[in-house]
């Protein structure tokens, strides 16, 4: 063991385990992408961010044209990819007395080619949106572009070339990558044909998502987040079923608990493993979630010990916010994740949360049959007793969070999930919650899967179908190849970070349907 010391952090680093989970990096499958087509983006109203790309010509006739100075096209690659873009260029015209300057700007949705970067005033970094500026002074040249990108459309401009030469395209071509055996998936022809195209693209989101590590999303943040994990996980079991991806980013989570022993809620491989300074007390119980899942998806005890100690510490370190009558300490600060749903209150989201995993721990503590079975026993039939005592409002009929007494849809919904109510009380819970609709609702695919999965383990699973064709079902039907960050059907503009520039249109966590139909047999 060895300790980094940060701003405020200081970690304790697990040699050990982080051997363990670099001898478990994975291969990356390549396959070489073409463009399918030349398009034209067009203003148009009527579709999401009000742009859509139109087909002018197939992508086999770019070597036909020439481009000089302020010419501009977008190629079109068909479907989402996540690789490394080489682009053959050759001169046209008297021999190039000068360099070719060359904008390249790099999408996943057709907003990414329209609307300039330059206009980009969110408060996350603009350095994710996609682009380059590359000067190329001898032709001809194939230029390999330096970083990997996660993409449908690459637009051209060309910035300058010199008024006695032009420049062709002759061939551009993406080396797409993923860890994912795309041939392990078990096939399936849903006899609903909704229901078979979501699988589908939730199986591609998440093969895009699968690099060296789990990835949130492959435009943004290309890195290993919990919460993300634990979803990206369960739709693994069912498809790819890479179970030593989840093992390897297990014990990179493991690897770098600070000096009380919590797991941090994302972590950077590269240039080594390296453990955020961002701690959520919901992502770090989730080592224990995601933990019992892969224990009951591939019954690896030897991993299952290794990491207990990991996973119990989570729990013991939560039940310290507890107050003196059992209920979560709130904050103003961005103590627990939940959802980006502005003005989400994380009280009683967290307190299902924490119920949820502690059943989880208990029983993995069964399977393992150690003595903390039983001290998490008694505190969990504390703690339920507290939830019911304090957070349930007899009067709306409605969990409620924090001082305000909120009631969020979040709130029900993870209380459902941790089993605080009975099921026949889960069921009118949900039902209320549909109709009365309170206005403190979900921002994210994330806490969607939550509702649906709610919605099933109460028993109404046809609501749970009806919601999932609203929700994933309205993406396909605004273009999605793959499945988005972020998606409010009533604010198709929505983003938490001030612009759905930065947003990411191949996020993992928004790759569940494949998991809840296959898992659930819708
Ligand atoms: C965003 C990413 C990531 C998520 C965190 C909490 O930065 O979308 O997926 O887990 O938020």
């Amino acid at each position: 063991m060895s300790t980094q010391k940060l701003v405020n952090q200081v970690i304790i680093r697990n040699e050990q385990f982080i051997e363990t989970a670099e001898q478990l990096k994975p291969e990356l499958y390549e396959s070489i992408v073409k463009p399918s087509s030349i398009v034209d983006i067009k203003a148009d109203p009527e579709v999401i961010h009000g742009w859509r790309s139109e087909v002018v010509a197939p992508a086999s006739s770019l070597a036909d044209n020439e481009y000089q100075k302020n010419d501009s096209f977008v190629l079109d690659f068909g479907d989402h990819q996540v690789g490394y873009l080489t682009i053959n260029i050759r001169p046209a015209g008297s021999p190039p007395d000068a360099p070719l300057k060359l904008k390249l700007t790099i999408g996943e949705m057709p907003v990414e080619m329209a609307e300039p970067f330059e206009n980009y005033n969110g408060w996350l970094s603009s350095s994710w949106l996609q682009e380059e500026t590359i000067f190329v002074d001898v032709l001809p040249a194939v230029i390999s572009l330096p970083r990997r990108y996660s993409f449908r459309y690459v637009k051209f401009d060309v910035i300058d070339t010199s008024p006695k030469y032009r420049v062709v395209f002759d061939r551009v071509e993406c080396k797409a990558v993923t860890s994912a055996n795309l041939n392990a998936v078990e096939k399936i022809s849903h006899q609903d044909p909704e229901l078979q195209r979501m699988d589908e693209i939730s199986i591609k989101t998440l093969a895009d998502c699968m690099q060296d590590v789990f990835e949130d999303g492959p435009k943004r943040d290309r890195r290993l987040w919990l919460g993300d994990l634990r979803l990206q996980a369960l739709a693994n079991y069912e498809t790819f079923r890479n179970n030593e991806l989840v093992k390897r980013c297990l014990y990179l989570f493991a690897g770098v608990p600070d000096d009380k022993g919590k797991v941090p809620a994302n972590v950077f491989v590269a240039p080594k493993l390296i453990a955020d300074d961002t701690y959520l007390f919901d992502y770090s119980l989730f080592f224990a979630a995601s933990l019992y899942d892969y224990y009951f998806a591939t019954s690896d005890l030897e991993t299952l010990k290794e990491l207990w100690p990991t996973a119990y510490h989570q729990v013991d370190l939560a039940l310290e916010r507890l107050d003196k009558n059992n209920i979560l300490k709130d904050s103003s600060d961005w103590w627990s994740f939940i959802d980006w749903e502005q003005g989400l209150n994380k009280q009683a989201p967290s307190q299902g949360v924490l119920i949820y995993t502690m059943k989880q721990a208990i029983r993995l503590a069964e399977e393992l049959n150690v003595p903390e079975r039983d001290s998490l026993k008694g505190r969990l039939d504390e703690i339920i007793e507290a939830t019911k005592t304090h957070l349930w409002d007899k009067e709306q009929q409605f969990f409620i969070s924090g001082s305000d007494r909120q009631v969020s849809w979040a709130s029900q919904i993870w209380m459902v999930l941790a089993g605080v109510l009975t099921k026949e009380e889960n069921s009118k819970l949900m039902k209320r919650l549909l109709e009365e609709n309170p206005s403190v609702g979900i921002a994210t695919p994330y806490m969607y899967h939550h509702l649906i999965e709610a919605l099933i383990v109460s028993g109404e699973k046809e609501r749970g179908i009806e919601e999932m064709k609203t929700y994933w079902g309205g993406m396909i039907q605004d273009g999605a190849d793959t499945f988005w960050e972020l998606y409010d059907p009533k604010n198709k503009d929505f983003s938490p970070y001030g612009s759905h520039l930065i947003n990411s249109y191949c996020h993992a966590w928004s790759c569940t349907p494949t998991y809840l139909i296959r898992k659930f047999s819708l």
